[in-house]
């Protein structure tokens, strides 16, 4: 399986890859603010590929659940440095984390090669960017928006309507010109799903894939590991992340979305030993 970006094609046939996870965020649920200045986000860049991250996924606006939305002027200012400073530094693939397609472009023209897209390619002119940029894309699944979709996420059968989705987004994609290749997808694990409905989808992840396409996942320190668990401390997250990590790489994730690269890229190599 290969997955096309605009630097290259990675190779997904061999082994899982690790997306690092580098908040540029002021309010980010877990790294709060601690990345912020261009310096210390390279040096955290470059931490994260020493541990084995192979793309390192740069984010100015958290999503996660009741996060206020910011201006794509504001976006901007928090991640083009950034982005410009580590994409000469780190070596590997640099992914843009929004659904504001002026801000995707202008980061693909600083070194992203990968639009990281949660709203699933909903704005047409996102399918633009894409396809003039020939950006890889993410196209991730998401009930409403950040602000509303934790009020009553609803869905008759979750793993099938995400399989539609998937479905649908790709025949947008391929019919404004974005080639298959280039297109990965994403069920979006806490974006407008309850607890049931994010296990439904891990447990039933083979059963998402479309058009031999590669699956990201993220689950890293998400609200429903602490709920599940019993312990809503953020450090009580960071151990069920690693066994789902392990897990997700048996049901053929092909991409996993975390804070702490180490760990789950050991729990990837141990599990890849064992599946062959
Ligand atoms: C994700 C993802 C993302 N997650 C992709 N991009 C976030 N492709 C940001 C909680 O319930 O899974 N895939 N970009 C972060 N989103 C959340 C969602 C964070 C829910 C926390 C929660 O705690």
């Amino acid at each position: 399986m290969i997955w096309r970006t605009k630097n290259g094609e990675l190779d997904l046939s061999r082994r899982a890859l690790v997306m690092g996870i580098l908040n540029v965020t002021l309010d980010s649920f877990s790294d709060g603010g601690k990345f912020a200045s261009p310096g210390s986000a390279v040096a955290h860049a470059l931490a994260m590929r020493e541990e084995g991250a192979d793309i390192i996924d740069v984010g100015g606006e958290s999503t996660r659940p009741g996060a206020e939305p910011v201006s794509a002027q504001e976006e901007m200012r928090r991640v083009l440095p950034v982005i410009e400073a580590i994409a000469p530094e780190v070596r590997c693939e640099v992914s843009i984390d929004t659904y504001k397609p002026e801000v995707a472009r202008a980061a693909i023209e600083r070194g992203a090669s990968i639009i990281n897209d949660v709203t699933g390619l909903r704005d047409p002119q996102m399918l633009e960017v894409a396809r003039e940029t020939g950006a890889g894309v993410i196209a991730m699944h998401m009930q409403g928006t950040p602000q509303t979709m934790q009020r009553a996420p609803h869905y008759n059968d979750v793993v099938a309507e995400i399989g539609e989705f998937f479905r649908h987004t790709f025949q947008r994609a391929v019919t404004c010109g974005i080639a298959p290749m280039n297109i990965a997808f994403d069920p979006g694990i806490g974006f407008g799903k309850t607890i049931e409905h994010n296990l439904a989808l891990l447990k039933n992840l083979a059963a998402l894939r479309v058009k031999n396409r590669p699956l990201v996942v993220g689950v890293s320190r998400k609200s429903f590991i602490g709920k599940i668990v019993g312990d809503m401390e953020m450090s009580a997250r960071f151990w069920p992340t690693v066994a789902l990590t392990s897990y997700l790489r048996e049901c053929g994730a092909n991409v996993i979305r975390v804070h702490d690269v180490k760990p789950n890229a050991e729990a990837l190599r141990m599990t890849e030993a064992i599946l062959g």
